[in-house]
């Protein structure tokens, strides 16, 4: 179709590459474990490849924590490794995006390190320091400048004793925020980011990027309390720095100081807890010069309470009902990005699937009614392969900043650590971060060495070496399934109706293209949820239909029956009249 972007029929693959494929042996993946698995996103089909941090860093958040935004951590490689890699990508006619993580960075980088080492100095202000609540001292509970609860357990502030003064970390109390109401921070930022560009990589995923605009008063700069969370000392600060009072204004400027000119060719993914539709709406506007699209994340949150740590039964209803929603908030502008897994989320067909007896079934079956959504799908790696939870069974078998901190002030409170640990096992980001199941072998083919988390036990049945050449794999179903988003203009393009919206196990909807040379194209998805046989209530204008895509070896009865977590995609070319 003209003038369409390229990225709105175009199949992204995340790599986190502490956890793709390690060649030296150190038991962490790396840069030239990817270079000699490329056949393997080749053989998928997939057009973009999302690279998670590989900058140096502490690793106090596993890579979200930079101490150099334009090197190479040396665990992952060299800067030469890198430019091999975006070579080679493009060569195979793939792109390659990095991930963008400039809402805060280590408290080893240099700019951190000069600004808390002279509270006078010129780089002070490139980070929020604050002096204690009036009236209180350094370090007494409750002096923080605000009530603000970090992401990642405790106080969004930490004591600098030397200059008795806190700083911001909305994460981990080695990940400082950057100030970016100081326009020498925004300068630097996107000189680093024109030159990477400069380098040949083809855009960016930004780290939490709606919360770089904090609410701060311009009066004294202050910055205002939260409501306090329920068993907590500390409050929810979030309406001060989730979509915050400039951020538009900061992802225009960017927009027009990085991407001008060259965005054509360009995806940006703007990942943005707590955005709303109409936010999204404006930030995914092509005529207001923001962002291509964003990650939101009200659907990883239906299954959750109270919080992550609160897991709450999934319903089928309020995924029809959120996906409905963006799908028409986004119908006439912006666009969307479709997303169950990355790696800060559980893996899906645990979550939301069965892996269990309908492992593959359920998996494609996700995956078929992800995929042919209006938006731009993300596959995370595993993902094509089936990959499910892992088994913990201590605490010492997780890696997660968020989750040892969050295991380790919720027994403080005095929880059942095992009560703790079974949300863990359901929730945890290391779900998503064991190594990727390349074999059967010991490590499943990861690495030679001692992988820096444990291999799930099930690779020696779930591995890419049984999938590629099986027909009946996952990994072939998402093969075919990028394949068809490729070949059938009305999975990229045609509009989005939902049907059955109340149904309690099966999603169904329809991707009309009415203007298609072909003539009138319409597709019907369906999806069953449920491991029982289903009959559901479809026109019967669609008996006879073509049957383009299916996760059973054989056709169905009739078009209104479903089997357990079984996905079809039929097609109707109607001529216009
Ligand atoms: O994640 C932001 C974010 O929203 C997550 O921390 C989320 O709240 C949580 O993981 C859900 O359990 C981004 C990165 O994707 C994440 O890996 C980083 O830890 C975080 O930012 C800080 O950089």
């Amino acid at each position: 179709m003209p003038d369409v972007p390229w990225w709105r029929s175009a199949v992204v693959y995340q790599i986190y590459p502490r956890s793709f494929a390690d060649s030296d042996g150190n038991g962490i993946g790396d840069l030239r474990g990817i270079l000699g698995r490329l056949d393997h996103l080749t053989r998928l089909g997939v057009d973009v490849v999302w690279l998670s941090p590989i900058y140096p860093s502490p690793q106090d958040d596993a890579g979200y924590d930079i101490s150099d935004y334009e090197a190479v951590d040396p665990t992952f490689g060299t800067l030469a490794d890198l430019d091999e890699l975006i070579a080679a990508l493009h060569e195979r006619g793939m792109r390659l995006v990095l991930d963008l993580v400039v809402n805060h960075t280590s408290d080893e980088h240099p700019w951190f390190l000069e600004s808390r080492s002279d509270p006078y100095g010129p780089w002070r202000d490139w980070y929020w320091w604050r002096p204690p609540r009036p009236g209180m001292e350094p370090g007494q509970p409750g002096a923080e400048p605000t009530n603000w609860q970090s992401f990642f357990s405790g106080s969004a502030w930490e004591l600098d004793p030397a200059s008795g003064e806190y700083f911001l970390h909305l994460f981990s109390r080695r990940q400082p925020d950057l100030n970016w109401e100081n326009p020498k921070v925004r300068e630097a930022v996107y000189a680093m980011m024109r030159r990477w560009l400069d380098r040949g990589i083809d855009g960016f995923r930004m780290d939490v990027i709606n919360m770089i605009s904090k609410a701060v008063s311009p009066v004294d700069g202050t910055l205002p309390d939260g409501p306090v969370l329920a068993g907590s000392p500390y409050g929810d600060g979030s309406a001060a720095f989730i979509g915050g009072p400039r951020i538009h204004e900061f992802v225009q400027e960017m927009h027009r100081e990085v991407f001008a000119g060259r965005d054509a060719a360009l995806l940006t993914v703007g990942e943005m807890p707590g955005v709303t539709v109409d936010q999204a709406r404006l930030f995914t506007d092509p005529a207001r010069g923001e962002l291509d699209m964003v990650f939101q994340f009200e659907h990883v949150s239906l299954d959750q309470g109270g919080g992550k740590w609160d897991p709450r039964p999934f319903r089928l209803r309020d995924l029809k009902t959120s996906f409905g929603r963006w799908q028409a908030g986004l119908a006439d502008v912006g666009w969307n990005s479709l997303y169950w897994n990355n790696h800060d989320q559980p893996r899906i067909v645990s979550r939301w699937g069965d892996d269990g007896a309908y492992r593959e079934r359920s998996a494609t079956m996700l995956a078929t009614v992800l995929h042919c959504h209006r938006g731009t799908p993300y596959v995370y790696q595993g993902e094509e392969l089936g990959m499910t939870n892992m088994p913990f069974s201590s605490i010492a078998d997780f890696r997660d900043i968020e989750s040892l901190n969050h295991y380790a002030v919720a027994v403080s409170r005095g929880e059942d650590p095992e009560h703790v640990l079974a949300a863990m096992r359901m929730m945890s980001r290391d779900n998503a971060r064991t190594p990727v199941q390349w074999d059967a072998s010991p490590h499943a083919g990861f690495t030679t060495g001692t992988p820096w988390i444990d291999v799930n036990p099930n690779h020696v049945e779930i591995n890419a070496a049984a999938q590629v050449d099986d027909p009946g794999s996952v990994f072939s179903h998402y093969r075919r399934l990028i394949t068809l988003r490729h070949d059938e203009p009305a999975v990229a393009h045609g509009d989005f109706t939902m049907l059955l919206p109340d149904h309690e196990t099966v999603y169904a909807f329809t991707r009309r293209l009415p203007d298609d040379p072909r003539g009138d194209v319409e597709l019907l998805v369906l999806g069953n949820f449920s491991g029982d046989d289903v009959r559901v209530d479809i026109d019967e204008g669609w008996a006879g239909s073509e049957l383009v895509l299916g996760n059973y070896p054989d056709a169905a009865a009739d078009v209104a029956t479903l089997r357990p977590w079984e996905a079809r995609v039929h097609r109707l070319v109607r001529p216009r009249p």
